[in-house]
């Protein structure tokens, strides 16, 4: 019988790779761990669990009209992070502002905590994505400037994909892990060692909705995937096509359209965290001009057109 490795286990094994205190980073990641399964749970169930489905009836800073599993999500990964005492504050795509924690805490929190919520009644796939930085104010309080940290000052960062099995994957800069929930026994266990993506893909996943609104670069780009036969994969939840083109291979863009210069995607808790995650498996994440990585953000919510995938893909959709 091949021999299972825990999540758990796994990230005991390789803490010696984090830069700051081992325990730290143990405490960080089981609150995701954790929170992972409880949301999961709900997930799953969704179509038989009463009073889980549908619209809150609130919207988020977005104005995006909030599921109540978006906000039951956003409520356990803050209850987990909170009792783990390592993180001062979070930022999330469910709160307007910052949710503070006041425990002295070094760390904070970026996170859309369930992706793809226009999917979550259909029964397709959803997730989870989330950064970890380290606090660099001195204050009683984390302040904004802890979460204006340019990606590369991420110390780890991960999403979960509900799809047709529950992943988690992440990366504290050594590589990228993977982790598939066994529902049997309730443990996430390594079944995707060190991830690399592909330098060529087969696959192009772009909203082509927006063709009339995007630039000609843009359809340059398509138009020559399909040139090339490729095959066009647009499930709508970012984790999900991003988890799909970073094992097969291939490019998800969002870019800036004419009514939204920007795009629709999120810099601190969608496009970061992806692109140390694409970056550390071989692939690459840029905003069309510049590496993802680098953008110095200046608000919580910000947008970012994202061009994510494999390395040689991003290069071209790049030249336009
Ligand atoms: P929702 O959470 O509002 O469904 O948005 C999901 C998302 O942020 C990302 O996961 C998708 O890839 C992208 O938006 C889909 O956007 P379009 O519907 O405009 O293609």
């Amino acid at each position: 019988m091949t021999q299972i490795k825990t999540l758990a286990e796994f990230i005991v094994e390789r803490q010696h790779e984090f830069t700051y205190a081992t325990g730290e980073l143990t405490q960080l990641l089981t609150s995701f761990r954790l929170a992972a399964k409880i949301v999961n749970r709900e997930v799953t169930k969704a179509g038989l669990a009463e009073d889980i489905l549908g619209a809150q009836g609130t919207e988020n800073v977005q104005g995006e009209a909030q599921q109540k599993l978006d906000v039951y999500a956003n409520n356990v990964f803050i209850r987990m992070l909170r009792s783990q005492g390592e993180v001062c504050a979070v930022a999330s795509e469910e709160n307007d502002d910052i949710v503070h924690f006041d425990n002295g805490g070094k760390y904070v929190i970026t996170m859309d905590p369930l992706d793809g919520s226009s999917n979550i009644d259909v029964n397709v796939s959803i997730g989870t994505i989330f950064s970890i930085y380290r606090r660099i104010s001195t204050g009683p309080k984390a302040t904004k400037e802890d979460f204006m940290q340019p990606g590369t000052a991420q110390v780890a960062a991960g999403y979960i994909v509900y799809g047709s099995s529950t992943m988690l994957v992440y990366t504290t800069g050594h590589g990228v892990n993977g982790f598939t929930l066994d529902p049997g026994i309730g443990t996430f266990c390594l079944s995707h060692p060190d991830m690399k993506t592909p330098a060529e893909g087969k696959i192009y996943s772009i909203n082509e909705g927006n063709w009339l609104e995007f630039s000609d670069g843009v359809r340059k780009y398509v138009d020559d995937c399909k040139s090339k036969k490729l095959s066009a994969r647009y499930i709508g939840s970012l984790v999900a096509d991003f988890h799909r083109n970073l094992i097969k291979g291939g490019i998800y863009l969002y870019p800036g359209t004419q009514k939204a210069p920007k795009g629709k995607l999120r810099l601190l808790y969608e496009a970061n965290p992806l692109a140390f995650i694409v970056e550390q498996a071989g692939g690459k994440a840029t905003d069309g001009a510049q590496r993802i990585l680098e953008i110095k953000p200046t608000e919580l919510h910000q947008r970012t057109p994202l061009y994510i995938g494999s390395s040689a893909m991003v290069d071209k959709a790049m030249a336009g």
